[in-house]
């Protein structure tokens, strides 16, 4: 037990004798967070309660005094498409975050730090990424309404901790808890059918503190051991190394394709793409773009990035590619 911890401190303790329902300790423990002085010495003993108010919180959602399915925590979708963080403890899920957006999610040096799902835009060239950072998952603890978000994202970005010589059994940990929920990873290129059972989300691995001492030896524990064949990229949240290329992955996870409209006579509108998925037909373009234009089209006229084809007229049913410029004549 660290010393110097104040006398209100003690007093709050004394109140967890009397506490009875997991929400009065929960809130007994986080008063007794709010008094703890923040150091070194105490990094241990905050971590413990926030790990205890984790276990407590799970206990509500599974009463049946509260509400029948406990909570939902739905993040409306943004942008290009929605990636959710999946990780355990600590493994530096939201400075990852930070870094790749710009925002400014709680970083701290002990587990349990994030505790509900925040979305933040990552920008990747001309589009941006909703990335959604997650409370940890570990081998005996997940948020009840955790799975939901998982099944509701478009994308998974599992973060492993290349500090931890365990780290492929603690992500495959992590992986088992969704996996008995319903929701299975495929690596990035795998296309998904249908059918909707299991869930099936395409799936990729941020390896992350490939700064830390060891990380080279446990990325390639990694490789080996994980037991999901999911493609792993090494990256240091914290000297930016591996970001740009994992920036990348992260957007092609999404299968998307930008597509940018142009007016005839006028200059394409490069700052301002469609994402749409990759497959689509310039019949499906026009309706998202406006019903009025799928209902009235009559031509259109393709420029492609390649070069391949430049301002060639087009029936409804060509299939755009990446970068394309189509101008819509209704
Ligand atoms: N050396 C090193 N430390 C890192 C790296 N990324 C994160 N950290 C540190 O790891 C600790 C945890 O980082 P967080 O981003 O809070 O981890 P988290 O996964 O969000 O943690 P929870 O919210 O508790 O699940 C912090 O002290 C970070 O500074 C990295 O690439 N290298
Ligand atoms: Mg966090």
């Amino acid at each position: 037990m660290p010393a110097n911890l104040p006398p209100e401190y003690h007093e709050i303790e004394k109140e967890l004798r009397t506490a009875r329902t997991p929400q009065e300790k929960i809130d007994i423990y986080e008063r007794l967070i709010a008094v703890i002085p923040h150091h070194k010495g105490t990094d241990k003993l905050i971590a413990m309660y926030r790990a205890k108010i984790a276990k407590a919180r799970e206990e509500t959602q599974r009463r049946p005094s509260t509400a029948k399915h406990g909570p939902t925590h739905k993040v409306e979708k943004s942008g290009a498409g929605q990636v959710v963080l999946v990780g355990p403890p600590n493994s530096g899920k939201s400075l990852l975050v930070k870094t790749l957006t710009g925002a400014d999610p709680e970083v701290a040096d002990y587990p349990f730090t994030t505790r509900l799902p925040s979305p933040f835009m990552m920008p990747y060239e001309n589009v941006k990424v909703q990335l959604v950072d997650t409370p940890p998952v570990t081998a005996d603890y997940m948020d009840s309404w955790f799975p939901e978000l998982v099944k509701a994202a478009d994308a998974v970005l599992f973060v492993a901790d290349l500090a931890d010589p365990d780290t492929a059994a603690v992500l495959d940990a992590v992986i088992r808890r969704l996996k008995d929920r319903k929701v299975d990873f495929v690596p990035a290129g795998t296309d998904i059918p249908p059918a909707r059972f299991p869930f099936l989300k395409r799936a990729l691995v941020a390896a992350n503190k490939l700064d830390a001492p060891g990380a080279a030896d446990n990325f390639e524990d990694l490789e080996v051991l994980l037991e999901t064949p999911l493609e792993k990229v090494p990256v240091s949240a914290v000297t930016g190394r591996g970001l740009e290329g994992l920036r990348r992955r992260i957007y092609e996870l999404l299968r998307v394709i930008r597509v940018y409209s142009k007016v005839p006579g006028k200059k394409a509108e490069t700052e301002a793409p469609f994402t749409l998925r990759r497959g689509i037909t310039v019949i499906e373009m026009a309706r998202a773009v406006h019903k009025d234009f799928a209902e009235n089209l009559a031509y259109a006229r393709v420029w492609s990035r390649g070069g391949g084809i430049e301002g060639l007229r087009v029936n409804r049913d060509h299939v755009l590619s990446d970068e394309d410029v189509v101008e819509l004549h209704i």
